[in-house]
């Protein structure tokens, strides 16, 4: 008896957790640094923030995941980038900010859209076996 329960509530734990696995897949994302003002001198940093959602960045903005390396800003007009990885299957929404060195912090960038197709087929099956009945 016990062993038919044990048995069932391993059944029903495998079916309510699923565990998915998903490749990250490398990307680069480049924007163009901008300009403080009053002085018309490169900016102090950056927030690049990514979500699940547009809402979340619009309305959310402090709880969205920061994006780590971002380096800091170059001059006015050059191109600023960061490595980072998404994984295959979802889309993802990506927008930033500028601060100068007080903080003052720019308006939001517009949201990037990034969507990583999930072309990796599943393993082959295994153990293919027959038996005599
Ligand atoms: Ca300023």
């Amino acid at each position: 008896m016990f062993r038919y329960v044990f048995c069932a509530i391993l059944a029903l734990g495998i079916m309510l957790f699923p565990v998915q696995v998903k490749a990250a897949t490398a990307i680069t994302i480049l924007w163009t640094a901008p300009m403080d003002f009053p002085d018309s001198v490169k900016c102090s940093g950056y927030s690049l923030r990514v979500a699940s959602t547009i809402d979340s960045l619009n309305t959310k903005w402090a709880s969205c995941r920061i994006v780590a390396g971002v380096p800091l800003p170059s001059n006015p007009g050059l191109t600023d980038s960061v490595k980072t990885t998404q994984l295959a299957g979802d889309t993802l929404y990506y927008a930033i900010k500028a601060c100068d060195k007080k903080p003052n912090w720019s308006a939001i960038s517009a949201i990037l859209p990034i969507y990583i197709d999930d072309n990796q087929p599943p393993s082959a099956c295994g153990n293919l076996r027959f038996f005599l009945r």
